[in-house]
């Protein structure tokens, strides 16, 4: 996939975009990761990026020609791009969202910043608007790098067998089991007696439980799609003398 980024501050991606799974996905080439500096599309001498909102008001306004010019340079380079501008008042980015924009085979987005965009940006350049979630960031180039995080993540062959099998698992939609490692006594704090027996009907009965009890518990939105999700057809969990607080979570 490529992703090309339109942004007033490119040195906030070099290292975080460069680590980890992101560098072995760009350097396999299945993630062909192209970063912008929105003042490389402007022509006066002082590489003007904004100005003054008509009407008045505090603040300043990304104005249309430098963001028409680079989208219009790079929509040019090949197969046409989904546009995606990142904004507070985008809708929330979520998984499903990350499943769809990785089907993609190109994306372009769009950094805001604190100044807000001239309105014709979205008017006609932008297919989709998103936000990363309800608190303010002084610009958009972290959340770009949490959608390419999510995005990339999810391209055939980024993550190893393992991972992406995990992924597809019964578990979708519900928060991760307890995990324990190596020493099974540590401070006088026990591992599970469970995970130690070898039993892995057993095992995998006490996670799927632990999983469903710390969702209901701490995210009763996801749990309440969870139970949804699963109520045609499934009533082996939800039957009367099932064992397990899961199942009656309040
Ligand atoms: C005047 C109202 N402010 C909106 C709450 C203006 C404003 C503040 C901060 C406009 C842009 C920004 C910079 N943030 C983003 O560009 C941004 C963002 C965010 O702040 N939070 C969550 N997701 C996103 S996506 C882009």
């Amino acid at each position: 996939m490529r992703i090309d980024v339109l942004t007033l501050f490119p040195g906030m991606f070099t290292g975080p975009m460069d680590e980890s799974i992101l560098k072995r996905a760009r350097a396999t080439g299945k993630l062909d990761l192209r970063i912008h500096n929105l003042r490389d599309f402007t022509h006066d001498r002082h590489r003007t990026v904004d100005d003054r909102p008509f009407g008045g008001g505090p603040g300043m306004v990304l104005k249309p020609e430098p963001i028409f010019e680079a989208v219009e340079t790079l929509k040019a380079e090949g197969e046409p791009p989904w546009v995606i501008l990142l904004s507070p008042a985008g809708r929330v980015f979520h998984q499903g969202i990350a499943r769809e924009l990785a089907q993609r085979p190109r994306l372009l987005l769009i950094c805001g910043s604190y100044e807000g965009v001239d309105e014709r940006i979205r008017q006609a350049l932008v297919d989709d608007e998103l936000s990363i979630g309800d608190y303010v960031l002084t610009n958009g180039a972290l959340p770009a790098m949490v959608i390419i995080d999510a995005v990339t993540r999810l391209l055939p062959g980024v993550l190893g067998d393992e991972a992406s099998a995990l992924d597809e698992s019964f578990s979708q939609g519900l928060l991760e089991y307890p995990q324990y490692t190596r020493p099974a006594e540590f401070r006088g704090m026990k591992v599970p007696e469970v995970l130690l027996s070898g039993n892995h009907a057993a095992i995998a009965q006490w996670r799927a439980e632990q999983a469903r009890r710390r969702t209901a518990e701490r995210r009763p939105d996801l749990w309440a799609r969870w139970l949804a999700e699963h109520a045609a057809g499934d009533s082996s969990r939800t039957r009367t003398g099932s064992q397990g607080a899961a199942e009656n979570p309040g």
